[in-house]
């Protein structure tokens, strides 16, 4: 599989798509989902042209990778969501449900969030 540069979050990299950025730096973006599923709901994205979480652990360099899950801490902190707990999703795929075909977590929290898994 080939990267879509058509993806929606490349447009938003491109500034393409406005997005309202809560982390902007050299190698990450994260921002809120336009869809929440809960009260906190941001994703994060590299910069780099990844499709999936399988791709960026697999492809990304040393300093990607730690500037990712960096940001990663700096949203559960600056979102204060350490002391009432959070759930991280990666959808990869077809059987995943991936819609947008950038690497990208879901970080969500804010209230309880229910079973791991519903096949809706
Ligand atoms: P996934 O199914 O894991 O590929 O989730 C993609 C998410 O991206 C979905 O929850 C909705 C969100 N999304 C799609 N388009 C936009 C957009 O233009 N802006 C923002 N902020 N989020 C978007």
């Amino acid at each position: 599989m080939t990267y879509d540069n058509n993806n929606i979050f490349a447009k938003i990299l491109r500034g393409e798509i406005p997005c309202d950025p809560l982390i902007d730096n050299d190698h990450v973006l994260a921002f809120r989902d336009i869809t929440p599923q809960a009260p906190v709901h941001v994703l994060v994205i590299p910069k780099g042209s990844y499709i999936s979480i399988e791709d960026f652990s697999a492809k990304a360099t040393s300093e990607e990778i730690t500037a990712f899950h960096r940001a990663v801490a700096q949203i559960i902190q600056d979102e204060n969501l350490s002391a009432m707990g959070f759930r991280v999703i990666a959808n990869a795929g077809a059987h995943g449900g991936q819609e947008v075909p950038h690497y990208h977590l879901h970080i969500l929290g804010g209230e309880p969030l229910g079973s791991m898994l519903a096949k809706t």
